[in-house]
């Protein structure tokens, strides 16, 4: 018997694995978890019958939700990132010579998977550098003021427990909790499926932000494969920072000229932000 899991990339497409074993299932507190076995792409990690992952192309999305806004910054120290407990992004973090890093995660069971199943992933938690917290990432933040260099938002999609990360007032707490020359990113979904998302949050960030950059990058397993990612500066204009010509750390997707060439981004996509 042949088995398939299917994502809905919009209400009338869907995509679909073949699946060699479904490694675990479980209901967390917060939403149901899965890790799956596939055929093409390797591991897969499933959120409420949503890929937040595959083993085939986790790099791409990880690479650049956060070399883009370190490399923005030049020197950053301490950096966090709010959700991520599979521990990928945080991972690419530790590719820098940062002080701290830190990851509020809501639900523990995220990780505890990532630490079973994801190893080439969850390597980053074990780093002296690192700290682990589990609580909700819109409470966390409020507690702290001129404290992280960079914020780096690594969410599920806008429903369930992560609604209130796309929403104004935790931008604004975000934007206290950031030092003098801070920056912030978050994955803001599908310009094809989550248009309407991705102008709301490009507009809030910029009403909060000096200065406000989206960029892209291809991730062939997520909705439209083109995804993009949204900053907000307190002091750098990332549209006019000096990128390193030699890239200090090893990735497979970023490169100097890609940190580049990401913020130049396609008319249809400027059209959805700019209006
Ligand atoms: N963050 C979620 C990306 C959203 C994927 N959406 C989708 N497939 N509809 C990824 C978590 C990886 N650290």
């Amino acid at each position: 018997m042949e088995l398939w899991f299917s994502e809905y990339q919009s209400k009338n497409i869907k995509m679909s694995y073949k699946i060699k074993e479904v490694l675990h299932t479980e209901k967390t507190k917060y939403q149901n978890l899965a890790v799956l076995e596939s055929e093409e792409c390797g591991r897969m990690l499933i959120l409420d019958d949503v890929v937040q992952l595959t083993m085939k192309d986790e790099f791409i999305y990880h690479e650049m939700i956060a070399h883009v806004p370190l490399v923005t910054h030049g020197s950053p120290e301490r950096v966090l990132v709010i959700g991520g407990g599979d521990g990928g992004t945080l991972r690419e973090i530790l590719k820098h010579p940062v002080k701290e890093a830190h990851l509020v995660e809501i639900d523990e069971k995220v990780i505890e998977a990532s630490k079973k199943f994801l190893p080439d992933l969850s390597v980053a938690f074990s780093d002296p550098r690192a700290k682990i917290f589990c609580e909700d990432g819109i409470a966390y933040i409020k507690r702290f003021k001129n404290y992280y260099d960079v914020i780096i938002v690594d969410s599920t999609d806008p429903v369930g427990p992560a609604v209130g990360l796309f929403r104004k007032e935790f931008y604004n707490d975000i934007f206290e909790a950031l030092t003098e020359k801070g920056i912030f990113v978050a994955q803001t979904e599908s310009p094809f499926y989550y248009a309407d998302l991705l102008k709301e949050v490009y507009s809030s960030i910029a009403d909060i932000f000096p200065y406000a950059a989206v960029y892209t990058a291809v991730v062939p397993t997520y909705p439209g494969a083109l995804w993009t990612f949204t900053m907000g500066s307190k002091q750098i204009d990332p549209h006019n920072v000096e990128v390193p010509n030699i890239c200090n750390f090893e990735a497979k997707y970023y490169t100097p000229s890609i940190h580049k060439s990401c913020f130049s981004i396609p008319a249809f996509v400027k059209d959805i932000i700019s209006k």
